[in-house]
């Protein structure tokens, strides 16, 4: 069986964590995958990595007859609020059979009626900023769906219904990729009939994967603004009309909601953290960063105003249809699922377009920890054929950056035939990417002409400072800075990015880091999320090898135990050897 390595990434508010919402500790979705886990220092727990799903022999099967039903049977109250379902111990059994079938709790989600109610998330001002509403663009909702279960697909249809002013919802457009299941078909047909808001579906015989099937119901359309959601989502109030709002005030603004978090055992509605925004990492997995220092100063004026963000996270946004059209739509050749989003983030933001994301529109997505669907052809001929897609047509020399760290990637460059869409970004005028990391993501850590990328070794032992993989302390947003016996090939978790400011950074924005002040007499060094502050800037001296702390001015250095848990910490400076460090510079073009 192929594993399903998965980019995923799912994030935790501290609220969740503190309320605990998950009443059902179940221990068969182990996290020991090779994932890694922090919580980063707004306190988010950030799951990222390839996720290899619960391992299928300990799980009872679903049968045939269990995949195909619908077996949709609402409870009065059942996730009122947005609130967790609860699943007695009698049904533990069915649950876990059920949750295969999806990878979510559908027991779960089959108890709570599609109509349930929802928390009010946003800030209260957000209440009255759009009651011009009349005045704004139609839209057309658009859901792509493969396999998808009747009560997370329909309970997004209905949120939308319900949450939606009607003068400003044209349509709904459900596209269906290929379903297999029975009751996705006629009696699907037949309830979308009944349903109070004009609901158009689109059929395929064969699996043409996400991004043509979007591309099907934005030719099929006749609002002014596309809006395209997953089948799994909740919208809340308010969620179209500050969406619709900014797109009228400027066309070209693609815009996104907020996205909360469906628990995917309990169904809870978790508010999460607006101050987030989307990025990317090294292997161009989509990441969630959050808004730090200057860009906060200037959002604290007003937490309402939409804000910019380099990438989005692709499920979820809304755009104008004929700018959609203008700019490109999608890349056809990207097949069944990933890069899409990204694709599509570098070409309007390179292209002259802007992306945001609208605090006043919270709409709840449910995360997953592993995808349930098949990948046609395998992950390297769908998923990385699309992100090399990505780096030939958008990413300029960083492309040779990613294909000389991707294997996988990189296997399948030569498949890739981009010549239209080089013409289309030649006929737009786009910028290159390199506009894009000075304007757009000026916090990027990608390597450039201007900064160190390479190693950094320690002169007495010759060894590397690495980024800690897996596990860091989940409770701590840190982790100790450490050595290691440096690798024969070039390897990610070796490589650093040193920035003309002075940061050390590595992949994901983790930063070298040491306190300001003396914590308990020790200087512990750690590697932990950037926050571009002075703790996290460093000098290195050509001439005595010295690697120092700015505020500090004391020198790197490893432990005095010089026991490899120790780690690495910052002492005064007296040039012996182990404060002695090379750089050793990695071509990466
Ligand atoms: O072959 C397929 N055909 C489909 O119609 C594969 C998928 N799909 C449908 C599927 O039923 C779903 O409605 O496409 C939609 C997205 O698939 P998911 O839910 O498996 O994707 P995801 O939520 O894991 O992944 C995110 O990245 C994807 C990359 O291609 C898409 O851009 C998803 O839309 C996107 N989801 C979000 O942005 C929601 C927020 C996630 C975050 C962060
Ligand atoms: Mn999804």
């Amino acid at each position: 069986i192929l594993p399903l390595a998965l980019l995923l990434i799912v994030f935790t508010t501290k609220t969740y964590l503190d309320q605990n919402v998950s009443p059902q500790k179940i221990g068969f979705r182990s996290r020991t995958h090779q994932q890694e886990e922090y919580v980063d220092r707004n306190g988010i727990k950030v799951v990222v990595g390839h996720y290899i799903g619960p391992s299928v022999k300990k799980l009872p099967n679903a049968s045939r007859d269990m995949i195909n039903a619908n077996d949709f049977a609402p409870v009065r109250g059942a996730g009122k609020d947005g609130r967790p379902v609860v699943i007695q111990p009698k049904d533990l059994l069915k649950m876990q059979q059920l949750f295969q079938i999806n990878r979510f709790n559908l027991l779960a989600s089959d108890r709570i009626p599609l109509n349930r109610s929802l928390p009010d998330v946003r800030r209260k001002k957000c209440r009255y900023l759009y009651e011009d509403y009349d005045t704004y663009p139609s839209s057309s909702v658009i859901i792509v769906f493969h396999n998808e279960a009747w009560s997370t697909l329909f309970r997004t249809v209905w949120s939308v219904i319900n949450r939606s002013p009607r003068e400003l919802l044209k349509e709904i457009i459900l596209v269906d990729d290929a379903s297999e299941r029975e009751f996705l078909k006629t009696p699907l047909d037949e309830y979308v009939k009944s349903l109070p808001v004009t609901t158009k579906v689109i059929r395929n015989s064969k699996r043409v994967g996400l991004v043509k099937a979007r591309l099907q119901g934005a030719a099929r359309s006749f609002g002014e603004v596309l809006v395209f959601l997953d089948a799994h989502c909740e919208c809340t109030r308010g969620w179209l009309e500050s969406l619709l709002a900014r797109i009228k005030q400027d066309r070209k603004t693609v815009v996104c909601p907020v996205i909360d978090i469906i628990n995917d055992d309990s169904f809870a509605y978790v508010k999460s953290f607006e101050l987030h925004w989307g990025a990317l990492n090294w292997n161009l997995q989509f990441r969630w960063y959050t808004l730090g220092g200057r860009e906060l100063k200037k959002r604290k004026m007003d937490t309402t105003e939409p804000f910019f963000t380099p990438t989005m996270a692709g499920g979820l946004f809304a755009v104008d249809r004929e700018y959609f059209q203008e700019i490109g739509s999608y890349d056809e050749e990207m097949r069944i699922w990933g890069g899409e989003n990204l694709e599509l983030s570098f070409r309007i933001w390179q292209c002259g377009g802007k992306i945001e994301i609208v605090p006043c529109s919270h709409v709840g997505h449910l995360f997953r920890k592993s995808s349930p669907y098949t990948f046609p052809g395998g992950i390297t001929k769908t998923l990385y054929s699309n992100l090399a897609r990505v780096a030939l047509v958008w990413m300029d020399e960083w492309a040779e950056f990613y294909f000389k760290f991707n294997e996988n990637a990189r296997n399948v460059r030569a498949d890739q035939n981009v010549s239209s869409r080089l013409e289309l970004r030649k006929r737009l005028k786009c910028k290159n990417f390199e506009w894009y990391l000075d304007n757009v993501w000026t916090q990027h850590f990608f390597p450039k002409k201007d900064r160190f990328f390479g190693r950094i070794k320690n002169l007495e032992e010759d060894l590397c400072l690495i980024k800690p993989l897996g596990k860091l302390n989940s409770n701590q947003p840190t982790g100790i800075a450490k050595l290691n016996e440096c690798l024969k090939h070039d390897m990610i978790i070796e490589m650093f990015v040193m920035t003309k400011e002075g940061f050390v950074v590595t992949d994901d924005s983790i930063c070298l880091d040491a306190p300001e002040k003396e914590t308990d007499g020790v200087k512990t060094v750690r590697i932990m999320a950037c926050n571009w502050a002075n703790r996290q800037k460093w000098k290195y001296n050509e001439k005595t090898k010295e690697f120092i702390h700015v505020s500090n001015n004391l020198c790197l250095d490893v432990a005095p135990s010089k026991k490899y848990e120790d780690g690495l910490v910052i002492t005064k400076c007296m040039n012996t050897d182990t404060q002695k460090w090379i750089l050793e510079a990695v071509p990466w073009t």
